[in-house]
């Protein structure tokens, strides 16, 4: 399997799940810029990661597409959970919303222009964003503050997506104060051996992208 990942984006959730299969893969990095590239948009013509290459040559794109490829080619992995039951579908359910609500609160504050063409407008956006992603960040915390992971029978695949997503918050909200059970997430999140060996990796610069894990390969997508 290949990952089709940028750095600090949404895809690091797969990029750590796909370290905790345990199983060979290939990574390639897509600096931000080379999303909106033809090149780029022939594998995914959305021009955005997450991108996975699936082991029989398939492009699934989309987090929750891609998550629950990731669970369901590894049966004996824990991180998700069994098809018809009630965990998974609380496993379906924060998917659903950590995509179409807690993600897409993010795009007005990264992309106001994609929702309002007059600049004069992107202040007013911006802050209905935050508005949006508070409450985001309160309905993560409500669990966490009870458990520490957000199925009740233990860890899965939503850790890793929420950790990907939540850390945008730290330049933007006192997370510590006004959600210190989504704060103490992110620094258990970061404690984690195979996490914090997969920060590593996408915090390395361009011109040299390590391998380290599971990582066979690390490349540089070049339009
Ligand atoms: N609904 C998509 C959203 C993916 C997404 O917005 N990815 C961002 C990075 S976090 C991206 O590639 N943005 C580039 C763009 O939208 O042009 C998913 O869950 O995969």
């Amino acid at each position: 399997m290949r990952l089709y990942y940028s750095p600090g984006a949404c895809s690091f959730g797969a990029f750590v799940v796909l370290e905790s299969l345990a199983r060979p893969f290939a990574l390639t990095r897509v600096p931000p810029a080379a999303r909106a590239t033809e090149a780029y948009r022939v594998l995914n013509p959305a021009g955005q990661v997450p991108l996975l290459l699936t082991e029989d040559g398939r492009f699934v794109a989309e987090n929750t597409a891609i998550l629950l490829h990731l669970v369901d080619v590894c049966p004996d992995c824990t991180l998700g959970r069994v098809a018809g039951t009630p965990a998974r579908d609380a496993l379906h359910y924060w998917l659903s919303w950590l995509d179409s609500g807690f993600h897409a609160a993010w795009g007005p504050l990264f992309n106001p222009q994609r929702f309002h063409p007059d600049p004069d407008q992107h202040d007013v956006l911006k802050q209905g964003a935050l508005a949006r992603i508070r409450a985001g960040y309160a309905k993560i915390e409500a669990v966490l503050a009870e458990r520490d992971t957000f199925l009740e029978d233990g860890p899965s695949v939503l850790e890793p997506y929420v950790y990907a997503m939540a850390r945008w918050g730290r330049s933007r909200f006192d997370l510590a104060t006004e959600f210190p059970a989504t704060h103490a997430m992110l620094v258990r999140s970061e404690q984690d051996p195979t996490l914090a060996r997969m920060l590593a990796l996408e915090a390395a610069p361009d011109t040299d992208l390590p391998m380290a894990g599971h990582v066979v390969e690390h490349a540089l997508f070049t339009p």
